[in-house]
């Protein structure tokens, strides 16, 4: 199957299956204290947030998702249009299509022309590097959009689930990547896409250099359950293996504070099952820098450009809503909000050997 087919029927299953919320981000067992006393009004709420040298309006970016043909063009455009008028960033989905069959780069470039001054991040995929990529793929990827970044991808899960997948994941690779890193004019992202980023591998992210962390954990679109729709429709044998395995990976809640906790100084960003300002709001609190968010944004962008922006702007309202009432005048005040952690995440952190007394200096401290 060519990647432009494979990307389109990713898009479809995404936009008509029920891939998402099959388990659960944790940010439930989250709770933010109320203040009755904010000590402010509502309208002094300030939720810009610093991404990439640039300020956003608010803690968000659209991650990476569609390309590669010219339907796909059309959403990219719909979504860089809104991004741009809103103050929010914005990444392409991989790049890879375009990097071997340049005549698709046009449903990419679109996203600048439509938002020349938001911060957009460029994609590809690990096992790309493992199979030979090399600097000047990467740059021809970053020029395509004239990126502020570049998002390199890890779905090993989905990778291993898809019919067709390259589960190509050697330490080789990593090291490659640092090395092309080093030659690159724009940072590297790196980024899960659904199934979690642990602190073991925050760790051996941050000993490459790379800090700048999408943890994408595990709650929101889930690729092994797209992989599984995929697989129960080619009558493939993985159907049953990734119907069995479509619950694998870390909550994104349990992600969050495993990166922020191995890795204090880095810059996260907080994705997978991020689908309200509410989400955002204790994402931050929890430890992220940013949130991010990818299926809701495109069922709304498919629907045009009004219904997209008034989603965000009633994203933008809850996030408001829970700044006011923790009494977080600003973003870097959201993240020391007081805050309570319950339930399996609680579970989760303890068993993980997390002390909440050691993380709740860190997450102050960050
Ligand atoms: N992530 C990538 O890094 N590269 C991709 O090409 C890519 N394609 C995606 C296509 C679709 C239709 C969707 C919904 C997501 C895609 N993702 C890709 C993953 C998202 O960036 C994100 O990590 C993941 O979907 C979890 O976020 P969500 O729960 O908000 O959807």
């Amino acid at each position: 199957m060519s990647l432009i087919n494979r990307k389109l029927e990713h898009v479809e299953i995404c936009l008509y299956e029920d891939v998402q919320g099959i388990v659960s981000t944790l940010l439930e067992d989250v709770t933010l204290i109320h203040q009755a006393m904010p000590r402010m009004n509502f309208r002094d709420v300030d939720t810009r947030a610093e991404f990439l040298g640039k300020t956003l309006s608010l803690p968000l970016m659209v991650t990476g998702m569609t390309g590669g043909h010219e339907e796909l063009g059309k959403v990219n455009a719909v979504i860089a249009e809104v991004v741009e008028e809103l103050g929010l960033a914005m990444g392409v989905g991989s790049q890879r299509v375009a990097v071997e069959r340049p005549e698709t780069a046009e449903s990419f470039k679109v996203t600048r022309r439509m938002a020349p001054t938001a911060p957009l991040v460029a994609n590809l995929g690990l096992p790309q590097v493992t199979r030979g990529y090399g600097v000047k793929q990467f740059m021809d990827a970053i020029q395509m959009i004239e990126a502020n970044a570049i998002a390199v991808h890890l779905n090993p899960a989905q990778e291993l689930f898809q019919p067709e997948g390259e589960p190509e994941y050697p330490l080789s690779a990593l090291e490659a990547l640092r090395d092309i890193s080093k030659e690159l004019n724009v940072p590297v992202i790196v980024k899960e896409s659904g199934t979690g980023m642990s602190m073991e591998t925050a760790k051996l992210l941050a000993d490459h250099g790379f800090k700048i962390l999408d943890v994408s954990g595990q709650g929101g679109t889930s690729w092994i359950a797209v992989e599984m729709v995929r697989n129960r429709r080619k009558g493939n044998w993985k159907y049953e293996s990734s119907q069995l395995f479509s619950g694998w990976g870390i909550p994104t809640a349990a992600s969050i504070v495993e990166t922020r906790y191995s890795v204090p100084d880095s810059y996260i960003i907080a994705s997978g099952g991020i689908r309200n300002g509410l989400d955002v709001a204790k994402s931050i609190s929890l430890g992220a820098n940013i949130a991010g968010m990818a299926n809701p944004v495109l069922h709304h962008a498919v629907r045009g450009k009004e219904q997209l922006k008034k989603f965000f702007e009633e994203v933008a309202f809850q996030l408001r809503a829970a700044m006011f009432l923790t009494g977080s005048r600003d973003v870097k005040t959201l993240r020391h909000a007081p805050l309570v952690i319950s339930g399996k995440l609680k579970d989760w952190l303890e068993s993980r050997g997390l002390t909440l007394s050691v993380y709740e200096s860190i997450r102050k401290g960050a």
